[in-house]
């Protein structure tokens, strides 16, 4: 599932490489999103975003299998997040759906994404590939809110393949794609209803499942496991894919065409000691 160890663990970017050393790969990941499709990126269609949404992270009660399946209890007890899209070509287009739902245990973060999808696509299998090409769900994360200008991208496909990286702003801007980091332990699950890059029927959606130990967070500062009350902030996308697909979002990046990497709009997550599905949770 992921590629072999190029770097040190303790160095989040390879801060070892010389910038001139920076790759192709990494200068994608570095430009973000308007790269990859120019001046063919849908336009704004919702409302300048007004406060930051919040979200509370409640503790796995009887356990989550990372199977690409959201039929756990637990699942059906957690929160929704139904994800926006800021950003459509035309207005009348029928939005596609995404939901996710989040959980933790002392070792793991998991979240869940369920994707309707008309016309599901993927190919790249390769970690650290440009995922964020295809039909591909993420999340940017911090531990520490009060720098939310140094976070971790999971960019995961519908094959389940990760690019995973930490990423840095100085001056307004982004200084590095850090794909050479790489993540320990993730685990990734997802199942299609559909055909799987064949675009001549419609395709019902997908449903990707992850685990990230929380180990991967320790880089960045911030309390590595959470503790109750404990709050990060955090973004969770999806990418439109090549095929009539739409740039969605939890937190509203305020952007006026598709833009994920704006930290300072990043959601707000709060970690509870509250087992998901106790009466007094809702
Ligand atoms: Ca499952
Ligand atoms: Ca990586």
């Amino acid at each position: 599932m992921r590629g072999a160890r190029r770097r040190r663990p303790d160095s989040p970017i390879g801060r070892d490489a010389s910038p001139r050393l920076v790759t192709a790969a990494a200068l994608l990941v570095l430009t973000g999103l308007p790269l990859q499709a120019g001046d063919n990126l849908p336009g704004r269609v919702l409302p300048a975003p007004s406060e930051l949404p919040s979200y509370t992270i409640e503790r796995v009660s009887s356990g989550i299998t990372v199977d690409g399946r959201a039929d756990e209890p637990d699942w059906k007890a957690a929160a929704v997040i139904e994800l926006i899209v800021p950003w459509l070509h035309d207005e009348a287009e029928p939005v596609q759906a995404t939901e996710a739902r989040m959980l933790w245990s002392p070792e793991d973060l998991f979240i869940v994404y369920k994707c309707a999808d008309p016309f599901i696509g993927a190919e790249i299998v390769e970690h650290d590939g440009a995922t964020y090409l295809e039909d591909t769900v993420e999340i940017f994360a911090t531990p520490n809110a009060d720098d939310v200008y140094n976070y971790y991208g999971y960019e995961m496909n519908v094959l389940g393949t990760l690019l995973d990286y930490v990423t840095f702003w100085r001056d307004g801007e982004r200084l590095s794609g850090g794909s050479g980091w790489q993540s320990e332990g993730v685990r990734i699950a997802t199942t299609i209803d559909g055909t799987l890059n064949d675009h001549s029927d419609k395709d019902s959606g997908w449903i990707l499942e992850i685990a990230i130990p929380f180990d991967n967070f320790r880089h960045l500062g911030g309390r590595i496991p959470p503790r109750d009350g404990d709050r990060w902030r955090l973004n969770l996308n999806r990418c439109a894919g090549r095929t009539a697909g739409q740039y969605a979002m939890w937190s509203d990046s305020g952007t006026p065409k598709p833009q994920f990497h704006v930290p300072e709009r990043f959601g707000v997550a709060v970690f509870s000691e509250r087992a998901t599905g106790a009466a007094d949770s809702r």
